[in-house]
C-alpha cells in the first residue's frame, strides 16, 4: 500500500521531489491507519484538540465535566408493555387496547421533542442508550416513547455525525417492549420539502423494518392530500397511523374566526375517514388553553366515541400541565409529557407534575413518582453535557406572549437564540411582533415545520429591512423575498386553508411557475436503485438501503456525513464531552466501539512546533501503546 500511495502522487511520478518530499506528505504514511477505527478516532480527538470543536457549538458555555449516574436496573426481569399487543395483534387491536385503558396514558417526548425544543436537537445516541434499559424496565406502561423523526434525522447526520437508523436499531434492541413513536412531516417525511411519493413510501417501510411503531403524521398546512399520502404510506408499511391535526388559533375565543371548532371537527372527520388508528391534536406552539382543550376534545369525542385521542402540546406559556389535565378529563386517552428535568418552557409539560396530579384518581397513570424522579436525575445531569446548546441561556421563564405570536416551541427558542447571538436586545421582541404580522400577511396560516420557517424567514426579512406589513404589500413586486416565501407562494408546501393570500401572492410571483394541488403528485419517482449504485461507487459497498434513504432525504448532508465517518470513524461512541470539546491534555478515557472492544486512550501532549507542512503532532497512548497523529493546524 505504501508503494501505491507513492505511485499515485503526481510530484513523485514527475520526479519533481526534493528531500522534503516525505516531510511534506504525511498522508503517504496514513495508508494502514485509514482503515483503522482506533486511528480514525485519534485523528478526531487530535483535530478537536488542535482546531477546536468539529461540530458548531451554540454558545461558548462548556459541557460539564460529569459522568451522569445511571440508575440501577435488574436485567433479568422480563420486559412487557403495549408493544406486545401491537406485535401480536396489530395496529387496530393496539388502538382498541389504548381506548379501553382506564387511566391516562403518556407518551414520553424526552428522547425527541423535549431536546429538539430545549437543546437544539443535539442529544446524542450515546446518552439515549445509557438510560434506555432503565426506561424499558420502569416505563413499560407508556403508550409510547417518542424517539425519532422531526429534526432528529437531519441533526444526527449534520451535527452529530451519527446515523439516525443505527440510533433506531440500537434503541429497539434495548427497549423491545415500549412502542416507539416518530414525527412524520407527511409528504415531507423527515425533511423540509416535498419528496417524490416513492421516497415517502420507502421511508416508512424502512422505518417499520428498523423498529418504528407509531407515526404521527401531520402536514404543515393541514393540507389533506399531503396528509393522506403519509397516512397511506404508514398504513402500507404496517405502522400505527396517528394522523395529527395541527392546532392554531383559539377555539375558546369567539372572535377568532378562521380556525374554529367546526374547522377542527371537520378535519377530525376527514382523518378518521382516511383510516387513522389514533387521532392526534398537535399543539406545536402551546396555544391550546385548558378551556379550549375541553371544548375540542369534547367535540371530537361526541362524534367519534371509539377513536383514541392523543394530545401534544408545548409548555411555552406555562399552562401546559393545566391543558393536559383538562384534555384528560375531557376524554383524551394519551397526553405528551417530558421528564421533569427536560420539561417546561418550549418543551412538553412535566411528567412528574402530571403523574402526581392524577395519583389516586380514576385517571391515575400508574407510574411511580420514584421512577420519574430517578429518570429525571439522569437527565438533569446529562443535560449539563449539552450546556453549549441550552436555550435557557436566553429563556428563563415561560411567556404567555406565545398566544399572540403563535411561534412553535422549537422555533421559539431558535429565533430567540439568533436574536441573542446578534447581540440585539430588542431584536427578539421585534421578531416576535414581525412574526405575527408575517403570519397575517401570509393569510394566517398553520405554522409548523416547514410552514413556520416561511413565516420566520419573512419576519426576519421584515425586521432586517425595516419593513412594515403595509410596506411588504405595497412593495412586493420589487422586493426579493426569502426562498421559503417564494416557494410557499408557488404552492410547494400545498394549499393553505382559505387559499393563498391575494394580492400578495400575485405580486410576489410575478408570473412564476405555480404547483397545482399536491406537490408530490407531479414529481417523478426517484430512482433509488441508481442512487444506491452511485453511493456504493462513491463510498464503498458498506452502503445499506437505509443509507440510500438518508441520501434521498438529505443528499449533501448525507454525503458529508459519509465522508466524515470514513475519515474520523465511529465518533458517536465518544462520551459527549469528549465528542464536543475533546479531552484535556493528560486525561484518560475509554471508548467502546463495539461490544467487548474498548479503547483506552490517554492524551499525552501536543507538539509545540508545526511540521514544515503546517501539521501539529498530537501524542496519545492507545491501549498502552504510544501513537501519534499529524493534524493540519487551521487556527
Ligand atoms: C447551529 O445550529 O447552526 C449551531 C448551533 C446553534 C444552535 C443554538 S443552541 C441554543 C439555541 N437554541 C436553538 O434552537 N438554536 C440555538
Ligand atoms: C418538527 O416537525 O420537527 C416538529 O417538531 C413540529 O412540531
Ligand atoms: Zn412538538
Amino acid at each position: 500500500p505504501f508503494l501505491l500511495n507513492v505511485l499515485e502522487n503526481q510530484k513523485f511520478l514527475t520526479g519533481t521531489l526534493d528531500t522534503y518530499f516525505i516531510d511534506e506528505h504525511p498522508e503517504l504514511f496514513q495508508f494502514v491507519p485509514s482503515q483503522n477505527r482506533a486511528q480514525k478516532l485519534l485523528n478526531y480527538v487530535g483535530d478537536v484538540l488542535v482546531n477546536g470543536p468539529l461540530t458548531p457549538l451554540g454558545t461558548d458555555l462548556k459541557p460539564a465535566d460529569v459522568v451522569p449516574l445511571v440508575p440501577q436496573v435488574d436485567l433479568s426481569q422480563r420486559l412487557t408493555g403495549f408493544r406486545d399487543i401491537l406485535t401480536e395483534q396489530g395496529p387496530e387491536a393496539f388502538a382498541k387496547a389504548v381506548r379501553n385503558h382506564k387511566g391516562l396514558l403518556l407518551m414520553d417526548t424526552t428522547f425527541r421533542d423535549a431536546h429538539q425544543s430545549l437543546l437544539a436537537t443535539r442529544v446524542r445516541t450515546h446518552d439515549l442508550l445509557k438510560i434506555s434499559p432503565f426506561v424499558a424496565q420502569n416505563f413499560s406502561s407508556l403508550y409510547s416513547l417518542e424517539n425519532w423523526g422531526g429534526a432528529t434525522f437531519d441533526v444526527a447526520m449534520r451535527f452529530l455525525h451519527e446515523c439516525p437508523w443505527e440510533r433506531l436499531e440500537e434503541m429497539r434492541r434495548i427497549m423491545p417492549n415500549i412502542p416507539f413513536q416518530m414525527l412524520l412531516r407527511g409528504a415531507n417525511a423527515v425533511g423540509y420539502t416535498s419528496y417524490p411519493d416513492n421516497v415517502v413510501y420507502k421511508f416508512c417501510e424502512l422505518a417499520v423494518q428498523t423498529g418504528m411503531d407509531i407515526f404521527r403524521v401531520f402536514d404543515s398546512l393541514n393540507y389533506l392530500p399531503n396528509m393522506i399520502l403519509g397516512i397511506d404510506a404508514v398504513g402500507k408499511a404496517g405502522g400505527v397511523v396517528e394522523a395529527a391535526i395541527s392546532y392554531s388559533g383559539d377555539v375558546s375565543d369567539p372572535s377568532r374566526t378562521k380556525y374554529t371548532l367546526p374547522y377542527y371537527l371537520d378535519l377530525a372527520d376527514e382523518l378518521v375517514k382516511a383510516g387513522t388508528h389514533v387521532l392526534c391534536i398537535k399543539d406545536m406552539a402551546g396555544l391550546l388553553k385548558p378551556r379550549a382543550a375541553t371544548m375540542l376534545i369534547d367535540g371530537i369525542r361526541q362524534r367519534h366515541p371509539d377513536i383514541p385521542i392523543h394530545v401534544h402540546t408545548h409548555d411555552t406559556s406555562g399552562a401546559g400541565v393545566a391543558s393536559m389535565l383538562a384534555a384528560a378529563h375531557a376524554g383524551a386517552d394519551v397526553v405528551d409529557v417530558a421528564v421533569d428535568s427536560m420539561s417546561g418552557m418550549t418543551s412538553q409539560p412535566s411528567m412528574g407534575a402530571v403523574v402526581a396530579s392524577l395519583q389516586g384518581s380514576e385517571l391515575d397513570t400508574g407510574l411511580s413518582l420514584e421512577s420519574v424522579s430517578d429518570y429525571s436525575a439522569y437527565w438533569e445531569q446529562t443535560r449539563t453535557l449539552y450546556a453549549p446548546f441550552e436555550c435557557c441561556v436566553t429563556m428563563k421563564s415561560g411567556n404567555a406572549d406565545v398566544y399572540l405570536n403563535e411561534i412553535p416551541g422549537g422555533q421559539y427558542t431558535n429565533l430567540q437564540f439568533q436574536a441573542y447571538s446578534l447581540g440585539l436586545g430588542n431584536q427578539f421582541e421585534d421578531i416576535k411582533k414581525a412574526y405575527r404580522e408575517a403570519n397575517l400577511l401570509l393569510g394566517d396560516i398553520i405554522k409548523v415545520t416547514p410552514s413556520s420557517k416561511t413565516v420566520g424567514d419573512l419576519a426576519q426579512f421584515m425586521v432586517q429591512n425595516k419593513l412594515s406589513g403595509q410596506d411588504v404589500l405595497d412593495r412586493a413586486e420589487e422586493l426579493s423575498f426569502p426562498k421559503s416565501v417564494v416557494e410557499f407562494m408557488q404552492g410547494y408546501l400545498g394549499i393553505p386553508y382559505g387559499g393563498f393570500p391575494e394580492p400578495l401572492r400575485t405580486r410576489v410571483l410575478k408570473g412564476m411557475k405555480k404547483v397545482e394541488g399536491r406537490p408530490g403528485a407531479t414529481m417523478a419517482p426517484l430512482d433509488l436503485d441508481k442512487l444506491k449504485s452511485d453511493l456504493i461507487e462513491a463510498h464503498g459497498n458498506q452502503i445499506r438501503d437505509v443509507d440510500v434513504m438518508s441520501a434521498a432525504m438529505y443528499p449533501s448532508v448525507c454525503k458529508e456525513y459519509l465522508e466524515f465517518r470514513s475519515k474520523y470513524g465511529p465518533v458517536d461512541k465518544f462520551a459527549t464531552r469528549i465528542f464536543l470539546t475533546g479531552p484535556k491534555v493528560g486525561e484518560e478515557f475509554e471508548v467502546t466501539i463495539e461490544k467487548g472492544k474498548t479503547l483506552h486512550i490517554k492524551t499525552l501532549a501536543m507538539a509545540e512546533d508545526l511540521t514544515r507542512t503546517g501539521d501539529r503532532e498530537v501524542f496519545f497512548e492507545l491501549n498502552g501503546q504510544l501513537r501519534s497523529v499529524f493534524i493540519r493546524d487551521k487556527t
